[in-house]
């Protein structure tokens, strides 16, 4: 008979709830420690979590013949305004295939070569905005928000947020926000809280009505104004599944296009806001970072898409602050039959199990000093000697993050518009907090940019 999965002490009725206020990866951070088998449970109430650290344990549930996605409690929740859109449909679903197969061309090498200039666009409008405000403290989470939503929404859809011209942050976001905090507290909560939670319903209600009218306009608009690109929106419209034939219906659509605002821009803005942080406390690295940046983009040259493969010091940057946050910190997987992991646990057919990604990405068995930030650990020769299952910030298989070449793309480029023209610097001493949505992000981060003088 399999051991139970072991669990740290546990109350009556709440179990861990009153341990996981506030969010969910620095406590399970926490209290993964005590766990070195590197898999541990706990309760929300009646219901059981399990989480998984071990790199040899998220092989073996990363093999597709053994396990697929499951979307769980808090996805689950998403569904409610994502449906059967990419991200939050279950393996099995239909809309997932055709959807996957109509869309992968969207995020081709040639694809990306033709956003390029609209996401060099949209960082322009941040450094100008910077240089108007240069000596002063800017908010980095907020715009890193705004040049994340307004380039996927540009190169996807053809909708100009303009974001930058705004104080306020797009409503959009506001309701995004509560809706995906909604979506956490629901699993937070015991059921009779819930019950309880009227107000939060209503409101919850409400954010995706919201958000759902922005949607429909975009569709509106495209179908108003025909375009000849192949871009997102125009494959939802037009294109046919090369398997089934089968065109997406507008229900469909209507989710996809809102998993892709939410997707596109939530997860990428938290990499660099974090990277950032990592920058300021790492004096040596953004020195690097600053002689890369000056060497591969000087002066005024207007950035080309060659140059994102050039800037390897600001990729490895990314890949460390994506180790230590890797901003959507976890992902579930069910096995098709009951399945024995490790040798000895059990996985229920069907149950979903999470790979806890923060906790994987600092396992002791794998990575020396988990705690250091150090962009060494990119190098080819380090990277190539790893194990193959510890590091998974975009997910696995067929269902990994079809966006992360954009993410990344648009990221390297944001980074090193931002450092050819800024000093930056940390008056504040910022002492990371984190702030959980379902994704995580710094939470009330501001550093300070200052105009760079010529040869500074
Ligand atoms: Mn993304 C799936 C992380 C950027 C669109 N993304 C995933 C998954 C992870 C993930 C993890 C798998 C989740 C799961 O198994 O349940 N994504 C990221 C991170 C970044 C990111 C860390 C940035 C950094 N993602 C993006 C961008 C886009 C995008 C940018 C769109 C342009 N991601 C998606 C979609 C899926 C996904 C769509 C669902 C893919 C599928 O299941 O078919």
């Amino acid at each position: 008979k399999p051991p139970s999965i072991p669990m740290p002490p546990a109350l009556p009725m709440v179990g861990h709830l009153h341990q996981l206020r506030g969010g969910l990866v620095s406590p399970l951070l926490r209290m993964g420690r005590d766990f070195p088998d590197g898999i541990f449970k706990l309760k929300f109430g009646s219901r059981v979590g399990i989480f998984v650290t071990d790199p040899d344990l998220v092989a073996e549930l990363s093999d597709e013949r053994r396990f697929r996605k499951m979307p769980g409690p808090a996805l689950r929740v998403v569904r409610k305004f994502a449906g059967d859109g990419l991200f939050t449909a279950f393996s099995d679903e239909p809309n997932w295939g055709k959807a996957h197969r109509i869309l992968l061309p969207a995020f081709s090498q040639r694809a990306m070569r033709g956003y390029f200039d609209m996401i060099v666009e949209v960082c322009d409008q941040l450094v100008e905005k910077w240089s108007r405000a240069s000596g002063a403290d800017v908010h980095v989470a907020d715009d890193m928000t705004r040049l994340t939503l307004d380039s996927i929404a540009i190169a996807g859809f053809g909708h100009r947020f303009d974001s930058f011209q705004r104080e306020e942050l797009d409503s959009f976001l506001t309701a995004l926000g509560r809706a995906l905090g909604e979506a956490l507290s629901t699993i937070t909560r015991l059921p009779i809280q819930n019950r309880f939670a009227k107000r939060a319903k209503a409101q919850y209600e409400a954010d995706i009505a919201e958000m759902n009218a922005l949607v429909d306009g975009i569709i509106a608009d495209r179908r108003r104004n025909p375009t000849d690109g192949r871009d997102l929106l125009n494959l939802m419209l037009t294109a046919t599944d090369p398997e089934t034939g089968e065109q997406l219906d507008d229900v469909n659509i209507r989710y996809q296009v809102l998993t892709f605002l939410i997707a596109g821009h939530e997860t990428t803005s938290g990499m660099l806001t974090f990277a950032f942080s990592y920058l300021l406390r790492n004096p040596a690295v953004l020195a690097q970072a600053y002689a890369e940046v000056d060497r591969v983009l000087p002066g005024d040259r207007r950035p080309d898409f060659t140059d994102v493969a050039r800037l390897e010091v600001v990729e490895r940057i990314l890949k460390e602050a994506l180790r230590l946050w890797p901003t959507a910190p976890a992902f579930s997987l069910a096995p098709f039959e009951d399945e024995v992991i490790g040798g000895r646990w059990l996985m229920r057919k069907d149950r979903p199990v999470n790979v806890f990604v923060p906790g994987l990405h600092r396992n002791p068995k794998v990575w020396p000093e988990p705690e250091e930030f150090s962009i060494d650990r990119w190098l080819p020769e380090a990277e190539a000697a790893r194990h193959p299952h510890a590091y998974k910030p975009f997910g696995n298989g067929e269902r990994a993050c079809i966006g992360r070449q954009f993410a990344m793309v648009e990221a390297k480029i944001a980074m090193a518009m931002i450092l050819r023209r800024f000093a930056i610097s940390d008056p504040h001493a910022y002492r990371l907090r984190i702030k959980e949505t379902l994704s995580i992000k710094p939470d009330d981060f501001f550093m300070r940019v200052r105009l760079r003088a010529p040869h500074e």
